[in-house]
């Protein structure tokens, strides 16, 4: 099973982000925008893993601290034409992103050396009309108040991320919300 833990966003901010994708839309971008649902912040990616629930005992020892993310800035990265919607000041994510590497790398993971970079992933390969200027993103509030470990799979073909475990601030409660079987 391919695993990543995440930040999701709220429904504020989903909300958002559709609106600006109609906005782009009916400027004539195209391409493969992430479906409301699969919307969030990548913590950390650890690929194919026989089972879940190490990394969710790994994650549970990592502490919360809560707070908000402001999204407010366009970048474009890497070979598929990336579009992602960042922070301008990710040191509250930057954190647990990094408290959350070094709990799964204690419990034995093998994360990939990747420079961490906070984005929601709004499309993948991108086009855009000639000499067309992107309408400036909306301010999206991300609440860090939890992290959840998904599951990334195409049931019916469909690429799908299922929350599989979640951890909320408190510490205390941890559920496993919905557990997938194919
Ligand atoms: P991306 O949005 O920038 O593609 C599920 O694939 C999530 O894990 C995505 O948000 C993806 O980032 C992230 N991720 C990080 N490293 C990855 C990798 N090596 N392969 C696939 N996804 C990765």
């Amino acid at each position: 099973m391919r695993l990543f833990a995440a930040l999701p966003l709220d429904e504020a901010g989903i909300r958002e982000l559709v609106r600006y994708r109609r906005e782009l839309e009916r400027m004539g971008v195209r391409g493969n925008f992430t479906r409301p649902e699969n919307l969030h912040i990548t913590l950390a990616f650890l690929g194919e893993q026989p089972e879940w629930e190490t990394a969710a005992e790994a994650l549970d020892t990592v502490e919360i601290v809560p707070g908000v993310l402001r999204l407010d800035r366009l970048d474009s990265f890497g070979k598929g034409g990336i579009l992602g919607l960042c922070p301008s000041e990710d040191a509250p994510v930057r954190s647990l992103a990094a408290a959350a590497e070094k709990a799964l790398r204690a419990a034995g993971f093998d994360l990939e050396k990747r420079r961490f970079r906070a984005h929601v992933t709004l499309c993948r390969e991108l086009q855009a009309p000639k000499g067309c200027v992107l309408p400036p993103p909306p301010a999206v509030e991300v609440p860090v108040e939890e992290i959840v470990l998904y599951l990334s799979h195409r049931p019916k073909g469909r690429l799908t991320y299922t929350p599989l475990w979640r951890k909320k601030t408190s510490g205390q409660e941890t559920d496993i919300s919905s557990f997938f079987s194919e």
